[in-house]
Order: structure tokens, then sequence, then C-alpha cells
């Protein structure tokens, strides 16, 4: 049995099904994230937490602030429970003690990172859910929180094709270990320089994604490559989904860290462009010539104040989550943005979530796609 079963009434009454195609249609399963045990990870060679002015400065870690944590799951559970009650089910990851070291025969780490993102970790293709390679340390077995939920979900639906992209070694070689000794000295157009190039903190050594890298436009993905995924990971995108068109693409971000807050499906003929980033040329004009329509997105409210032990950039803004074609969920404080969506026919509902940006995302990030209706379509033929 599993807990799926036996329940008479709500989403809990349909049979369980794996399918995602794209980032709109409408929604019916979705995983959101949990902020429990969170921490600000150990400095690795991927990645450098330095907060000096809110009480981690470069080379401390530990549990994130318990009131944050608190008030972040206080949102993530009010916004799983507001997707309930539209008649999405939903499940959540099983948290792990992050504080403990891990380790692999290659190295060992002071922490792990926590259970948000999970759009980091999981890409729903079809009825495909496939576990990321991840590229930091302090993620390696971030995939463990999420094993319970796939093996009810793999229970449930006997068409489910679970699948994991094979574990990274992140050993040295695995990075430019003095990327970060350099990369914050280098002129904003010398840092461009480095993205377009894709010159930065990853090696080829071996394939390395984030899903959150991923976007889904049904027959076509588009793959960012970034601080967390490598052309070697795109490679292996492409060779794994041979029946899609997998496009790799850079961005004119000088921090590429995941597209799902710089190029944001919004329905069949919309996407959302987020501001500076992400004038790649060749993508604009793949998406023109195929009649789409793209929408350069309002600065975000929270331009000039991140939050507090945030990672993430203002644009969090558009890191939206669409319920159906008609329908998004933007961040409450997102005013001008809902604005502007609303008027291309949209209906938005605002919610609550700056809590839990220092947690890794926004509403995008925090949730991850089980089921939506549809089928895999071509919209650029
Ligand atoms: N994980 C999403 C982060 C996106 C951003 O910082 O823009």
């Amino acid at each position: 049995m599993t807990e799926y079963a036996g329940t008479a009434s709500g989403p809990a009454a349909r049979p369980v099904r794996v399918s995602s195609w794209n980032g709109w249609d409408p929604l019916r399963h979705v995983i959101v994230g949990r902020a429990d045990g969170a921490v600000v990870q150990a400095p690795e060679p991927a990645v450098r937490r330095d907060y000096p002015d809110d009480g981690f400065p470069l080379g401390s870690y530990g549990p994130m602030p318990a009131e944050m944590t608190a008030e972040a799951n206080e949102q993530l559970d009010d916004f799983a429970g507001m997707l309930r009650r539209r008649g999405i089910r939903v499940d959540r990851p099983t948290p792990l003690d992050f504080s403990e070291p891990v380790a692999t025969p290659d190295w060992t780490h002071p922490t792990m990172s926590g259970c948000m993102p999970p759009r980091d970790l999981l890409l729903t293709v079809g009825g495909e859910v496939l576990e990321a390679t991840m590229s930091y340390r302090s993620r390696w077995f971030e995939y463990l929180c999420y094993r319970p939920v796939l093996k009810r979900l793999f229970d449930a639906d006997p068409a489910m094709r679970w699948e994991a992209a094979p574990k990274p070694r992140l050993t040295d070689a695995s990075y430019h270990t003095d990327f970060w000794d350099t990369y914050h000295t280098l002129s904003t157009e010398e840092q461009l320089a480095r993205v377009r190039a894709y010159d930065l903190v990853l090696t080829e050594e071996e394939p390395l994604f984030d899903a959150a890298d991923v976007a889904r436009f049904g027959k076509d993905l588009f793959v960012q490559l970034s601080f967390v995924t490598n052309r070697s990971g795109y490679q292996w995108l492409k060779r794994h989904f041979p029946d899609h068109r997998v496009h790799a693409v850079t961005s004119t971000n000088t921090h590429p860290l995941h597209i799902d807050a710089t190029w944001v499906p919004l329905r069949p003929g919309l996407v959302l462009h987020c501001g500076e980033r992400l004038a790649d040329a060749e993508l604009m004009e793949f998406f023109r010539r195929n009649d789409w329509e793209v929408v350069e997105a309002v600065q975000p409210a929270s331009w000039d104040h991140p939050p507090k032990l945030s990672f993430c950039s203002p644009w969090l803004a558009g890191n939206i989550l669409n319920l159906d074609p008609g329908t998004l969920c933007v961040e409450e404080k997102e005013v001008r943005l809902a604005e502007q969506l609303s008027s291309y026919g949209f209906e938005v509902v605002p919610v609550p979530f700056r809590a839990v940006g220092p947690f890794g995302g926004g509403l995008h990030c925090a949730t991850v796609d089980i089921e939506r209706d549809g089928t895999c379509e071509d919209y650029f033929p």
C-alpha cells in the first residue's frame, strides 16, 4: 500500500501518474520542498558562502537561524496547503541531518545543504523523473531526501521511469579550484566574457548538471551552461533524451545559476525573459522565428534588498509556478510583475514566499512537477 491509496475523495482519489512535458499545462501533482535543518554550507571548490554581515563570514558554516527556518517552513507549508485546496496532490521530501559531515571514497565534506530546492535535483520529462548529478559536494547526497517519495511514485505508477544520472566523483579535477579566488577580481565585462565562452568553475572532467538548468518546452529542452552545469552535462542530457531537441544556452548573467529565473515558459507562444540576462541572440531568434513573444520582465520589487543569507539574485521574482496556461503563482510582493502578467490575461495568485528565498529559491525552485495534463508537443515545428 502506498500513502496514495485508500482516500475516497480529493486529489488522492485519482490514480498516480507521472507525466509532465512543459511548465504550463494544468498541474495535478507536485513536490514541495522543506526548509528543515538547512545549513549554510562549508566552503568547497564549487561554491563559497560568504555572509560577513549576517554571521557567516567565508569559512564559517552551520545551521540556518532557527527563526528563518521556521518562517520559511510556514510559507512552504501554506503554499502546499493552497495547492492542495486547489485539488493538486502534494508530496514532500524527507529531511536528513544536514549538519553531519558526508564522505565518499574521494573526499569528505563537513556539511550537506538541505532539501530545498527540489527543482535543482529532479527533472520530470514525460513519465520519467531523473535525478540530476548536482555539482556541489554538499548536495551529493541530497537525492536521499527524495527516495521515499520516488519509491512511492514508482510503486503507484507502473509506467513511471525512475532514472538517475551517473553520480559524479567531484574530485578536485572537476573544478577550476582557484576560480573563486580570481572571478570576483574581474570586471563585469571580463566576467561576462568568461560566461559567454563558458569558462567557469566546472571543468569537463565528468558530466555535471542541476535539473533547474533545464527549461522544458515539450519536444524542446533548453539547458543553461552555468556555475553548476557543464558542457559534458549538456551532452549527457542530449544523449539521454534522443527524442527531444536539446539546446545548450549561455547567458549574459555574470552569475548563471539555474535557468528558471531567467527564461521562464508562460504558455505556448509566450516566454518571460528576466531583465539583463540571457540576451543569447540565437535563443531569441529561435523563439521569434517560431512566432513566440518574449516578454521582458519588469524590475524585481526587491532589487535593492536581497534577503539575508540568500545566494539567489533579485530575479527570483521571475521564478514563478504555472498552475495552468492561464494561472500563475507569483511572490506576493512582486506587484509590478503581477500587473504585467495580468495584462497578458493571466490570473495571478499572490503567494507569500520571501522567507523561502534564503533557502535557495522561489515558487518554481521550491517545487517539482510530477503530473501535468497534456502530451509532448512540438512548439517549434
Ligand atoms: N535557484 C534559482 C536561483 C536563480 C537566481 O539566483 O537568479
